[in-house]
């Protein structure tokens, strides 16, 4: 059937994918609109495959409804789906790679709450399970501006908790178990059997789920495969409003895993993951693992899982995240590449072969096993090494630490400014970046300042405007960034790093070793005096 349309405005994917407020997603012609500009834009649904699944939010299972209704009536030839209409981010990246499809949709808006009235989103992969690149989210836009007419297939809604095949026309459409192949995967990747032997000594874990999408991986890898106690998964089941959570594995959202890691009596090992299942975050007992550091620490020490025995072929790291990965990749003699912010940009690096890991400050991190960040995956490597290495999260930390030096990391987050204020903020550093090269700070020189451009080094593509950087001549860095995944106002990200070689210990208060950057920070871009704010919104 062909439905005539006309154009929406606003329709312009984000750092990873297009997220707006669920009733705008669920308004006329809204989700068809930018389903049709997708198949518009890649040269048409006809005779393709395609993997579709979402993290469970709200709406999740009438726009999987939706979708597959207009990939039958645009011709796709088959779409394989997640029973129940789930699929973590990384298990669709894995099916789109191990199915050899032409790409896949998935619906989540990740760490944005979720609900009637919070967010939903969209991210469209291409076939090889990565999302979408610039080039192709910026067809897709151009798209959304012309479209005239959608297509959609009238046809009864699909019972998608029916595992196996059934018809929507000439499409075939597969609903499969969404955790079955990423545990294959991960069962290949990991040392299971020693894995296993920890948990039966005794080893103690907690993994908060969050109520997304990650619950049903998660019982079945820790729980049934490698024997951890009932239990050890909480928050276990997907539910459309997140059981009103905030699916973000911070310390600030994920302040319950928080609280037992720090507690009387507390596990060995604790962990959290996002909307979509592509965050971790990573927590020792009594000990932190920044997302900067656990990169770091998972670099090291890859090669005591099967899967990277053979050692790493590089590093990747966005920009803001911390150098401590730079220090290890230099020691093990590899590549390391410093990105834009977003999964996108790592890629080319993996698919070239130029990579095996890659991570971003925002807890993720992951390797050329898929190709998006996987924060289950991030779990058992860490686990993979706490079983080779029989030591606590905190010996390692110490260690590490002692042999690279420490790098103090800290991102502070103003949310939900009005846009001009926060434009007004990033302008007035951007203005200033080419006159700061000399200039002494709270007692540091700065070495470098610049708005951050980065030239792809197997396509050549350039990506401009990815961030303010200012460099200290003592490796300490300050980086200014607007958020591109937010729904209202905007959100300024600081992001702030300080090198010491040898650290005093593992009781340094972060904030405290970061005070003179935080100060320069004020002091270059006048966060707090510009948007009146006394603190940031959210600290990681
Ligand atoms: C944020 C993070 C970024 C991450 C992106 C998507 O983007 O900073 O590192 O890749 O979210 O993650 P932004 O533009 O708001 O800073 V997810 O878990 O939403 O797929
Ligand atoms: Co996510």
């Amino acid at each position: 059937m062909r439905v005539a349309t006309q154009p929406i405005d606003g329709q312009k994917p984000g750092t990873s994918g297009l997220r707006k407020k669920t009733k705008v997603f669920m308004s006329k012609g809204y989700l068809e609109n930018f389903i049709q500009s997708i198949f518009d834009a890649t040269g048409g649904a006809t005779g393709k495959t395609y993997v579709v699944g979402g993290d469970g939010r709200y709406f999740n299972d009438s726009a999987t409804q939706t979708i597959l209704k207009m990939a039958a009536a645009n011709g796709a030839e088959r779409v394989i789906v997640g029973q129940n209409a789930l699929l973590s981010t990384p298990a669709a990246s894995h099916l789109i790679r191990l199915m050899a499809t032409d790409g896949g949709l998935i619906l989540s808006a990740s760490h944005n709450p979720g609900g009637p009235e919070e967010d939903f989103g969209v991210k469209f992969n291409t076939a090889n399970g990565g999302p979408a690149s610039e080039a192709v989210t910026e067809a897709i836009l151009a798209r959304t501006t012309e479209i005239r007419e959608y297509f959609i297939a009238d046809h009864t809604d699909i019972d998608l908790s029916r595992i196996g095949t059934q018809q929507i026309g000439g499409m075939e459409v597969s609903v499969i178990d969404p955790v079955a192949d990423y545990a294959a995967l991960m069962e290949g990747l990991f040392d299971f059997p020693a894995i296993r032997t920890m948990f039966a000594a005794g080893f103690r874990m907690r993994f908060d789920a969050m109520c997304a999408v990650t619950g049903p991986y998660a019982r079945e890898i820790l729980e049934r495969r490698l024997g951890a106690a009932p239990g050890t998964v909480v928050n276990g089941d997907p539910l459309p409003d997140f059981g009103g959570m905030h699916p973000d594995p911070n310390p600030t959202w994920a302040q319950a895993l928080m609280a037992e890691m720090f507690g009387p009596d507390a596990p060995d090992f604790g962990a959290a993951s996002d909307g979509d299942g592509d965050r971790n975050m990573v927590v020792g007992r009594g000990i932190y693992v920044s997302p900067s550091d656990s990169l770091a620490v998972l670099a090291a020490n890859a090669h005591l899982a099967p899967g990277y025995r053979g050692g790493l072929k590089g590093v990747a790291r966005s920009m803001p995240t911390s150098t401590a990965a730079d220090r290890v990749a230099e020691a093990l003699g590899i590549g390391c590449y410093e990105t834009p912010t977003g999964w996108k940009f790592f890629g080319n690096l993996l698919d070239a072969g130029k990579a095996t890991l890659c991570g971003e400050e925002s807890f993720g991190a992951g390797s050329d096993h898929v190709r998006e960040k996987d924060g289950l995956w991030a779990v058992l490597l860490w686990l993979n090494i706490l079983a080779e290495r029989k030591e606590s999260v905190s010996e390692i930390m110490s260690g590490h630490w002692h042999r690279f030096g420490r790098n103090y990391y800290s991102r502070h987050d103003y949310e939900a400014l009005p846009v001009e204020v926060a434009n007004r903020v990033m302008a007035g550093l951007r203005d200033k970046l080419a006159s700061l090269p000399g200039q002494e700070v709270e007692g540091m020189t700065i070495g470098a300042a610049d708005d951050f451009a980065y030239a792809d080094p197997v396509d050549g593509s350039v990506s401009k405007g990815q961030g303010l950087r200012v460099v200290f001549t003592d490796g300490s860095r300050l980086v200014l960034r607007l958020s591109g995944t937010g729904t209202e106002g905007a959100t300024i990200r600081l992001y702030l790093e300080r090198y010491v070689a040898v650290p005093e210990g593992l009781a340094d208060e972060v904030q405290a070793a970061l005070a003179p950057v935080i100060r320069a920070a004020e002091a270059l871009a006048g966060i707090r005096a510009e948007t009146g704010r006394v603190a940031p919104d959210v600290i990681t």
